[in-house]
């Protein structure tokens, strides 16, 4: 039933090469959603899965980067706020894009669509895009430690965390003359606040001014995106070897990644943002902090710290993975990214669990399956409570599920 319901969210939100997160909130193709919707699409239409990951490639700029935003032209303009009148960006195929990235999950997405239907072709077209894609974030977003960064919070997915309260401070609030669209859909106290759109919007604004290359007020070393980048690393290591080229150069760059996390990023109990402006580390309760259980050559003590966290701070035997810990000042459990639980990142700290600890990779399974069994394939959820948030239908919820039943 419930994989019934997913596959049919799918196929009322795809739109002939790829799959909107949601019909009427997100009616464009986003990027990081296009990963994860691939990996559950994998499980049924390995097919559909490699369309939607070659169309979010076709929209590639010439510097490596993939837009966060693939605007679809069909679309009204004031379907969705920024638009891409706003972002005055194209790919060289034409396409209209934002400027800014997310977090490179795609090639873990490529490599498990490979997984369900061996396909060396795909691979074949996809592994130097991917590459291509990691070269943009080496080039233009690596600091002196290795680390890689981050200039808007919408390059991290999770928005409006409260991780990133203290390197806004420091931005302006000013812009003016914009319309939300996104309070049509969903209801204020769950979206982030219109203080908060100002910031994206002057942040994205002088980011364009730049011409898309220069970071400005919000630069920060995120441990979810780092973690993605070395697991991309890995992936493409076992891509490589499919395709007969040298893995090594991959190993050495997610050993190197995964190393500079854990001299920069850890606290000791879980993995921090840094504000690259302070070099300071933002003491954060983010669940961002626990993905790094992905790496595969985390260190055992650091792995067996973040559990402990996992456990203590974000209630991993008892309920849906909260997206702050639970005893946080700023945790609110109904507002965006700021406390609700979100199927993306519970997957990714699940496949961090699964080699590690299987019985808490079940644990939190089956958490997930009782927020949807519940509430539907809903944006968020509360985790105390299960109640679903946000919009319905929401693509990635719907995939990452049919994943995990599978
Ligand atoms: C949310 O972000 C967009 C801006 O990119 C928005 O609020 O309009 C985030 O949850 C992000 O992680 C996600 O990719 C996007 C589409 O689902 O929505």
């Amino acid at each position: 039933m419930i994989l019934r319901d997913a596959v049919r969210v799918l196929v009322s939100n795809w739109d002939g090469s790829y799959t909107v997160p949601s019909r009427r909130l997100y009616p464009h193709q986003w990027s990081w959603d296009s990963a994860f919707i691939a990996i559950g699409n994998a499980r049924w239409s390995p097919r559909r899965a490699r369309t939607e990951l070659l169309s979010l490639f076709g929209a590639q700029w010439l510097d490596g980067r993939v837009p966060h935003i693939v605007f679809n032209p069909r679309v009204p303009e004031d379907a969705y706020f920024p638009s891409a009148e706003f972002w005055r960006a194209a790919a060289p195929s034409g396409a209209r894009t934002s400027g800014i990235v997310q977090p490179p999950v795609h090639a873990l997405a490529a490599w498990k669509t490979h997984q369900a239907e061996p396909d060396p072709a795909f691979l074949r077209r996809i592994y130097p895009r991917l590459v291509a894609q990691q070269e943009f974030l080496r080039a233009q977003r690596r600091s002196a430690e290795g680390l890689i960064s981050i200039v808007h919070p919408w390059e991290s997915g999770m928005d409006n965390s409260p991780a990133w309260d203290l390197p806004l401070a420091a931005v302006q609030a000013s812009a003016t003359g914009f319309v939300r669209r996104d309070l049509q859909t969903v209801s204020a106290d769950e979206r982030p606040t219109d203080r908060d759109y100002v910031q994206y919007v002057e942040l994205a604004q002088a980011y364009r001014e730049s011409g898309y290359r220069e970071p400005g007020a919000f630069h920060v070393e995120d441990p979810l995106f780092n973690t993605a980048y070395g697991v991309a690393e890995s992936t493409l290591a076992a891509i490589a070897e499919v395709l007969g080229l040298d893995p090594e150069p991959h190993r050495r760059e997610a050993e190197a990644i995964t190393g500079a996390m854990v001299r920069h990023l850890f606290d000791g109990k879980l993995f921090q943002p840094r504000d690259v402006h302070s070099g300071a580390l933002i003491d954060s309760g983010s669940v961002a902090g626990l993905t790094p259980l992905m790496l595969p050559g985390l260190p055992a003590e650091v792995a067996d710290a973040l559990i402990g966290t996992a456990i203590s701070r974000f209630g991993l035997n008892d309920m849906p993975l909260p997206s702050y810990a639970l005893d946080a000042p700023e945790f609110d459990p109904a507002r965006y990214w700021r406390g609700p639980s979100w199927v993306n990142v519970s997957w990714l700290v699940w496949q961090g669990l699964r080699e590690r600890r299987p019985d808490l990779a079940r644990t939190l399974a089956d958490a997930m399956m009782r927020s949807v069994s519940q509430s539907g394939f809903r944006e968020y959820f509360n985790p105390l409570t299960l109640r679903g948030h946000g919009c319905r239908d929401f693509s990635w919820s719907a995939a990452l599920i049919l994943d995990i039943v599978a």
